[in-house]
């Protein structure tokens, strides 16, 4: 019997549907702005969140039970199948994947490449009948032991000759399978101690790292986009890729920012101080906005803790920047995110999922309506208006010199206006409340 056993397909039922195993708002046909809702958002399931992770903490190993937590390729093949059964449950557009959530580790990287090989055709056969794609593939380069002080900034090169074969391995699975990105995630590319670290031999390590996957994508011509993904600190102390902003200064000091773009993710975006709107409009205005990975923080705890994301003004804000970089190209909204440990039942799994994506659906109309209401743009525009008058271009043409003179010609004796936060705030709440 299937995992899921009888839980139905769900669908769309309308926001007055009372029935839990239906989307109220993710209609993934209904044509919104030009285009089907399904084709707005890119929903993904993360494989290591809902199938490889095994319910422990710090202070407690695995709470899950699931058939397929074996260390054999056949069980490797029953998570498959489970997971492929949930996307079709949930009718899911995507899904995502690190080598070491879908095949057991073997003794030897040849060994590894062959169940990489023989797993992923497996599901290259389940997306062509369920009709799942791949949003991304990546390596996982921060679990096994080896990889214990990074991978790409590791001091010993056999690590990184292993990192690179392995980011290698990954890159062929994910174009095999026709995957629409690849991501890097420094997981361990960062130090637990500046006494034994080396900064600049590890920033050129990891910026030759980079430019080898840019080097070999075009060599297999490979269509996707490689995507960073900043995150501050966890599990190393600090993490070289912080944030958007360090993430940019790094791409621009290696000539990398034409290549490469970024996987913004909430979590990260709070543990670095930031909202996630800040970082996704930040890599929009920088032309470096890839993808998201959407889950929430608890704000209190200080730790990634990659719940399902709960809040549509939240969710609003980030899609509205969204849009407002002018939608997806090659990216989606990937659920990083993972069910509490004492979520046990394959329904909590089902429904973790239908809440987050009628949640984020919810706030995607929010975002629409904010943008055709064009309240906050005309404000906006208002507010830099005399950047397009001739003071303002003056500004960006004249010396120090001449602008001085001009402020004596002229009397210049500024005056402040209001940054009008509250209205705006009324604005995005009266517009949002509709939905
Ligand atoms: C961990 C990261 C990870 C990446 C993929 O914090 O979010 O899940 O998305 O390696
Ligand atoms: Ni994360
Ligand atoms: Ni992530």
């Amino acid at each position: 019997m299937s995992f899921f056993a009888d839980i139905p397909q769900i669908a769309y039922e309308g926001p007055e549907s009372g029935n839990e195993f239906a989307y109220r708002h993710y209609n993934p046909d209904e044509v919104i702005a030009g285009k089907p809702m399904a084709e707005h958002l890119r929903f993904a399931v993360a494989y290591w969140h809902s199938f490889a992770w095994e319910g422990g903490d710090p202070f407690g190993g695995r709470t899950f039970e699931r058939p397929w937590f074996g260390g054999e390729m056949a069980d490797a093949k029953v998570k498959a199948d489970a997971a492929f059964d949930l996307f079709r449950i949930l009718g899911q557009p995507f899904f995502c994947f690190h080598d070491a959530d879908v095949r057991p580790e073997a003794e030897s990287y040849a060994e590894n490449c062959a169940r990489l090989d023989e797993i992923t055709d497996y599901f290259g056969e389940k997306m062509e009948t369920v009709g799942t794609r791949l949003l991304w593939g990546t390596a996982n380069l921060f679990s096994h032991r080896r990889f214990m002080s990074g991978a790409a900034t590791n001091p010993d090169p056999e690590v990184f000759a292993y990192a690179a074969a392995t980011i290698k391995a990954n890159m062929d699975a994910t174009h095999k399978l026709g995957g629409e990105n690849y991501v890097l995630w420094g997981g361990r590319e960062g130090y637990e101690t500046l006494l034994n670290t080396d900064l600049s031999r590890e920033a050129d390590q990891m910026a030759r790292m980079l430019s080898l996957v840019v080097e070999y994508k075009h060599k297999i011509g490979f269509k996707g986009t490689i995507l960073v993904e900043p995150k501050p600190q966890e599990p190393t102390k600090h993490q070289y890729d912080f944030d958007v902003a360090t993430c940019y200064g790094f791409l621009k000091r290696y000539g990398l920012e034409d290549e490469v773009k970024l996987n913004i993710e909430q979590g990260h975006a709070i543990l670095a101080g930031h909202s996630f709107e800040h970082e996704v409009a930040l890599a929009a205005s920088l032309g470096v906005f890839g993808s998201i990975d959407m889950n929430r923080n608890d704000y209190q705890s200080g730790w990634d803790t990659d719940q399902f994301p709960n809040s549509v003004p939240e969710v609003a804000l980030v899609y509205y920047e969204i849009l407002k970089a002018g939608g997806f190209t090659t990216g989606g909204t990937n659920f990083d995110a993972k069910l509490r440990r004492q979520s046990l039942d394959a329904e909590d799994l089902v429904l973790a999922h239908v809440g987050a994506m009628d949640l984020c659906a919810r706030g995607f109309k929010a975002a629409l309506a904010l943008r055709e209401d064009g309240g906050l743009e005309t404000a906006r525009a208002a507010r830099y208006a005399g950047w397009d008058d001739d003071l303002g271009r003056a500004m960006m043409a004249s010396d120090l010199g001449e602008i001085a003179e001009r402020v004596r010609r002229d009397d210049l004796r500024p005056e402040p206006r209001s940054g009008r936060q509250e209205r705006l705030e009324n604005l995005v709440n009266r517009v949002t409340d509709q939905i």
